[in-house]
């Protein structure tokens, strides 16, 4: 929202509040009010790729990248500071989706899905090869949880399979500090409170078809097989 948006936004509430009967320190914290909107609720912006849309290639294609970033991602934005702006919602993404029961549907759906693909393009990179091995570190890590990163990677790709219609597949650290391998619905994710999963987000692969369906039709599965050529695993590491 702009300044003059926000500052018609703010007579408007200010007026059907009765503006008429505040004093100059009400005023004022109204004002306060809007430009904590602004900054946490009202102006969500689309976050830039962090390598051009081209640089997945050819495991995942550029008009694939573009689209699902400039226009899926983008609808998620706009939909979510139209959705807090109806809602007069001023809390941070993350305090939002800690508590995701307590807002309406359009929040979840939009919240999820800006919080979902800000984290899912960092951990994408340009390949190195195909076969993309992790670091020592985290193939050890992974051994120790999953019975080795073949048998994680199978794990991780069941879950992505298995998730019926449009979801995520994630790797999590649990409350309880363990490594987790789930899926969630839509635009869900690990961190919100009705999650069958929950805990940190590690990993997170989108299976919507949006995701995939340019350059692999109906074929999820190698999609995936594409996909793990082009994680980030310093990123992976970072979270970890
Ligand atoms: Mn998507």
């Amino acid at each position: 929202m702009d300044s003059n948006q926000s500052r018609r936004e703010f007579f408007k509430k200010s007026t059907a509040l009765g503006i008429a009967g505040l004093g100059i320190t009400a005023i004022a914290s109204g004002l306060e009010r809007v430009a904590a909107l602004n900054e946490e609720g009202g102006s969500f912006t689309l976050p830039p790729l962090p390598y051009a849309t081209d640089a997945l290639e050819p495991y995942i294609d550029k008009m694939t990248m573009e689209i699902h970033h400039t226009k899926h991602h983008q609808a998620y934005v706009n939909n979510l500071n139209k959705a807090c702006a109806d809602g007069n919602i001023s809390a941070s993404l993350e305090d939002i989706i800690a508590k995701i029961s307590e807002y309406p549907a359009a929040i979840r759906n939009n919240g999820g899905g800006h919080w979902n693909h800000s984290f899912f393009w960092q951990l994408m990179g340009p390949p190195k090869d195909e076969a993309n091995t992790p670091p020592g570190k985290i193939v050890d890590t992974l051994k120790a949880s999953f019975g080795g990163f073949t048998d994680f990677k199978k794990q991780f790709n069941e879950a992505a399979m298995k998730r019926f219609g449009s979801g995520w597949a994630w790797l999590v650290k649990t409350p309880d500090g363990k490594l987790a391998i789930g899926s969630t619905p839509n635009q869900d994710n690990p961190l919100m409170d009705i999650a069958e999963i929950k805990g940190t987000p590690l990993m997170g692969v989108d299976v919507w078809e949006h995701a995939y369906y340019l350059k692999f039709q109906n074929k999820r599965a190698d999609y995936l097989t594409a996909w793990w050529s082009v994680v980030n695993w310093e990123m992976v590491a970072k979270n970890l």
